[in-house]
């Protein structure tokens, strides 16, 4: 196992003799001119410069002398280590890191992954006393064993700002993760300024569970928070949820409901009564505008369209209705990624699936079989593993945890780390498996506090079973090096668990 408390846990990282390479005033870096390595090179620079307390110039030219941390892109694949058969969706998050006593070098194909490897960096130093870090000589090379690695953030139940999610997206970057799945709408609110729908935020953008203060992010928010996690490598993928779990919507315009009437806005924490109607004439016009703006407003590939807990609709009409949403998606150019109950849908009575675009289902709910999961995945549909029981980060830890649900269990720290995601659904074909997301849902989550509580350590432990390869990997190694990642949270200022299973 690895001797750097790096997590998660890289390929290979070997520990090589001689004196640490020293973080300090003096200090270089050595990027460029691609935009993507410069950007990343402005980033540390800020950072390094901040801890170290003197500005961190980025320069292009390697003149070869020592006290250079240098970012380095290659288009040759041996410069990374990176054997020929890996999937070519791990290949921009591959890095190389050489740490001697004169210099740092990272090596990456792509941005990606020299911001990765930066992390690793970062990771790797300690402090070393009068506002200096230093660095041992190590040797890593390092990709990640799935190409999405999420966490997905329920912002409809309580209202999470900019500001706050700016500090989710940093937490994720040291952690590697490379997806943030923001669920924008729910019974409770909705959290995203449509530009063709402007009662949705302006009626349901202020309610929130238990009467508590909601919110909602405008475009502009919307873009920032875009802006910060592409810096990050991080896509945004924003959750529109359709059919089910719209009050808010039906709050905000009656024409969508049977009466016309629009419904009274919801604050408890029930699930499954409200729906959309698929024969309503307002209601193809309200997806085709919302999933249209929402499309037109993310870079990423995909939407997310929900889907799940439909409890008061048949068969039919939810198929139809989650094809009617399926279709605007595509004709705006994105990818579908819903849960796991759309699967039902896209597979009807096991027939095979029409030449359908691509779709992403993500799995979540252990107490349903997942043969519709399975059919659809053998269909050719991508599999997204959320198992509650494991990654559903709003669970209580244990019966004391004073906030958070425990309809999936209790999760401690070890249950969210010791499952291994290929056999989660032995059924689904290895090539179909995209990743691992975590979830936080916010019923009994109010404030940054809560959040990160809840969010930490559990979320370095998914993030390890979403990027670190199965034989590199155990809790043994992982519970021994959490303890030096405590000093940089709580520079964070975030909350955080303290776990009796982990030796603080
Ligand atoms: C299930 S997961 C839900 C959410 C709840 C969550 C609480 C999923 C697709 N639906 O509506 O907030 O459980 O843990």
């Amino acid at each position: 196992m690895t001797e750097i408390p790096v997590i998660p846990a890289p390929l290979e990282a070997e520990r090589r003799p001689g004196e640490p390479f020293v973080i300090g005033p003096g200090l270089r870096i050595v990027a460029g001119p691609e935009p993507d390595a410069v950007s990343t090179a402005i980033l540390v620079a800020g950072r390094v410069g901040e801890a170290v307390g003197t500005p961190v110039a980025v320069v292009e030219e390697d003149d070869g002398s020592a006290g250079v941390i240098v970012l380095r892109l290659t288009a040759d694949r041996t410069d990374v280590g990176l054997p020929a058969d890996v999937d070519p969706r791990l290949a921009d998050e591959a890095y190389r890191l050489e740490v001697s006593t004169e210099r740092v070098v990272v090596t990456a194909l792509a941005g990606a992954g020299l911001f990765r490897g930066v992390i690793t960096l970062q990771q790797s130093s300690r402090p070393s006393g009068g506002g200096l870090y230093e660095v041992p000589p190590v040797h890593v090379v390092d990709h990640p064993r799935f190409s999405w690695r999420g966490l997905s953030v329920d912002l409809a139940r309580h209202f999470f700002d900019l500001e706050q999610l700016r500090s989710v997206v940093d937490l994720m970057a040291s952690y590697k993760l490379n997806v943030l799945h923001l669920h924008l709408t729910d019974d409770q609110g909705w959290r995203l300024e449509i530009p063709s729908r402007p009662e949705l935020t302006a009626v349901s953008g202020t309610t929130a569970v238990g009467g508590d203060p909601g919110g909602w992010l405008t475009g502009q928010d919307y873009a920032a928070i875009v802006t910060h996690a592409a810096s990050r490598f991080i896509t945004v993928v924003p959750e529109i949820d359709i059919p089910g779990h719209v009050n808010a919507a039906l709050h905000a315009y009656g024409e969508l409901t049977p009466s016309g009437e629009p419904t009274r806005e919801y604050t408890g924490t029930d699930v499954g009564f409200s729906r959309l109607h698929v024969d309503l004439p307002g209601t193809a016009p309200f997806l085709r505008d919302v999933l249209g703006d929402v499309a037109a407003m993310t870079p990423g590939a995909h939407v997310h369209i929900g889907g799940d807990e439909v409890l008061t609709m048949d068969a039919e009409e939810y198929r139809r209705l989650v094809h009617l949403a399926m279709a605007e998606v595509d004709a705006a150019g994105k990818v579908v990624v819903g849960w796991q109950e759309v699967a039902t849908a896209l597979v009807p009575d096991g027939a095979p699936a029409d030449a359908a675009a691509p779709v992403v289902v993500q799995y979540w709910d252990e107490r349903e079989g997942a043969d519709d999961v399975t059919r659809a995945a053998l269909a050719g549909a991508d599999v997204l593993l959320s198992p509650a029981s494991k990654v559903y980060l709003d669970m209580r830890y244990d019966a004391s945890t004073p906030l958070g649900l425990d309809w999936a269990g209790h999760i401690e720290v070890r249950d969210s780390y010791e499952w291994e995601p290929l056999d989660v659904l032995p059924g689904v074909p290895r090539e179909r498996v995209v990743g691992v997301e975590a979830a936080v849902w916010t019923e009994t989550i109010r404030t940054s506090d809560d959040l990160f509580f809840l969010l930490l350590p559990r979320l370095a432990a998914v993030a390890e079973v979403a990027w670190s390869a199965p034989g590199r990997r155990g809790w043994e190694s992982f519970a021994a090096r959490v303890p030096a990642h405590v000093p940089r949270w709580e520079t964070a200022g975030l909350v955080w668990y303290r776990s009796p299973q982990i030796d603080w």
